[in-house]
């Protein structure tokens, strides 16, 4: 049970400040990486910036400053959205500091060493803002890249990859690793793609500077997608003791549209050099806002700092999680937002938690009710408590396919029954009629309650934590091994003050 895990956020580019879509990636592997840990699970989680090529060079020049001091600047403010979003990873990686230098120099001499990269000329078109190549074919009818993305005309020396030579050996490790790309939709994307015919990749420019010199060949800097991707284990340090421990990755986590660099290129530069390949790449969907696709141009980039400060942060994380299968498109609205976090995390479960410990407040001397140990013998037998221990090992199981919202769906019937067994049991009756009974009741739900705590840690963690804290649950008692028999709400505890932990917006 207890294993290694290494996940990652796609490296973002800086040519812009972070949006809303950069923070639902690092949201969302924050999400794997804490259950991972809540698991018992060692875990390391990294996460970064891409700051060399051609978009970030001119994105600095309009700016009229030194690529190097503009993405210093930009770097910074992806570094703030981890502290802002509570991303619990364990390294910030740039790919202009020298340990990635480093390391994507060697990646480089060992694709040439082993006979993948041969020098040619390049011409074909390339979209500065994919950082992409793109084929004639592949065009749209008014001359864009698939993407909307504007097209140039490029001819260069280039050195080149031989990715065809590597069409039938990704094929058969499509094949024998049916989980290597998560969701299936994407997979048979990916592997129709392929299917139809893997041109060689050009691997370095020549007509701009800002990139990492090819070893040997000074005129050339390598493409950008070449290193950038590298940086997965650079950040690790090649051969270094976390290196051995946590190559390969156990995910890595992107957004669709940079699919095919990491199912496609990234398993290929790693089989020519010999390297271990990750075992998941998880693409998840877009997002749109108010039904309009996110661009600068339509000014309606959503800022997650302004978005936290409006709405909470564990209440945007969670919308983010909820709203959408993990893996297909999403559409924002505050509309949305609010309803979720009103019917949801409010009335929900913030109201369970009320309701139990006020009424505890009220008429158990604010403690944990003292119920008897034949009651506890047999506490796991109650149906409640089977649905919460079922809850647990699903939401493992889920877990191993990435399917995060299925896993709130969960805790959200949960939370439902319990709202249910309340009116059900009728403790304020019970009060007079079997105060034995309420007891009881009032213990079972919190225990309920501490499950569903616990469960919601990765997601809304500092709003968990205070559930937690309220619940008089150990600090030491809040992994999911503690969701089992031998754990439960210690009677006799005394409990805190019920304040709310999650307010209610008006619309
Ligand atoms: O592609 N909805 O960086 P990038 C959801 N540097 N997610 C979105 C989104 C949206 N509307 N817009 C962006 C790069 N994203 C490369 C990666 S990795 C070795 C190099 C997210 O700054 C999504 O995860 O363009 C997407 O893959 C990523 O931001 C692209 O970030």
């Amino acid at each position: 049970m207890h294993e290694k895990f290494y996940i990652t956020t796609p490296i973002y580019y800086v040519n812009d400040v972070p949006h809303i879509g950069h923070a639902y990636t690092s949201i969302a592997s924050d999400v794997i990486a804490r259950f991972k840990s809540l698991e018992g699970n060692e875990v390391m989680f990294i996460t970064g910036t891409d700051e060399h090529g051609q978009k970030v060079e001119k994105s600095a020049a309009v700016k009229n400053m030194t690529p190097q001091k503009f993405t210093d600047l930009m770097s910074e403010s992806f570094r703030k959205l981890i502290t802002k979003a509570n991303i619990s990873s364990n390294d910030f990686i740039r790919t202009t500091e020298e340990r990635h230098k480093k390391f994507a120099s060697i990646f480089w001499q060992k694709l040439m060493e082993n006979g993948d990269l041969y020098l040619g000329k390049y011409s074909g078109w390339y979209a500065v803002r994919d950082e992409a190549f793109y084929s004639e074919a592949e065009l749209t009818p008014e001359g864009l890249a698939p993407t909307g993305a504007p097209v140039e005309w490029v001819e260069e020396p280039s050195y080149f990859f031989a990715l065809s030579k590597w069409q039938d050996k990704l094929l058969e490790f499509y094949e024998n690793n049916p989980g290597f790309i998560r969701p299936e939709s994407r997979r048979n994307e990916v592997i129709s793609f392929v299917k139809n015919g893997l041109m060689d990749l050009s691997v370095s420019r020549t007509s701009f500077k800002w990139g990492i010199p090819v070893p040997n060949d000074n005129e050339h800097i390598m493409y950008v997608w070449v290193e950038a991707l590298s940086v997965y284990i650079s950040v690790l340090g090649f051969s270094s003791d976390l290196y051995q421990k946590f190559w390969p990755a156990d995910v890595h986590v992107v957004g669709k549209d940079i699919v095919r660099f990491h199912a496609v290129y990234w398993p290929a530069f790693l089989m020519a050099a010999g390297i271990n390949l990750p075992k998941c790449i998880m693409a998840h969907g877009w997002w749109t806002n108010e039904g309009q696709k996110i661009s600068k141009s339509l000014g309606n980039v959503i800022d997650p700092f302004q978005l936290i400060d409006e709405f909470g942060l564990d209440q945007v994380r969670y919308f983010l999680m909820r709203e959408v299968t993990f893996g297909n498109d999403g559409n924002f609205s505050k509309e949305n937002l609010i309803n979720r976090t009103n019917s949801e995390l409010a009335n929900k479960i913030g109201n369970l938690l009320q309701r139990t410990l006020s009424f505890i407040s009220k008429n158990c001397e604010a403690k944990i009710p003292a119920v008897s140990k034949e009651f506890l013998d047999n506490f796991h037998e109650i149906p409640i408590l089977r649905m919460a221990n079922r809850i647990v090992v699903a939401n493992s199981e889920h877990m191993k396919r990435f399917e995060l919202n299925n896993i709130l769906d969960n805790i959200i019937s949960l939370a439902e029954e319990a709202n249910s067994y309340i009116d059900h049991e009728g403790p304020w009756q019970l009060k007079t009629t079997n105060p034995q009974r309420m007891l009881e009741v009032m213990y079972t739900l919190t225990d309920v309650l501490r499950y569903i705590a616990i469960m919601l840690l990765p997601f809304v963690p500092s709003s968990a934590e205070k559930m937690l804290d309220q619940l008089a649950v150990s600090k030491d008692h809040r992994k999911f091994e503690h969701l089992q028999k031998n754990f439960a709400a210690t009677p006799g505890m005394q409990i805190l003050e019920p304040y709310p932990v999650f307010p209610k917006f008006v619309l």
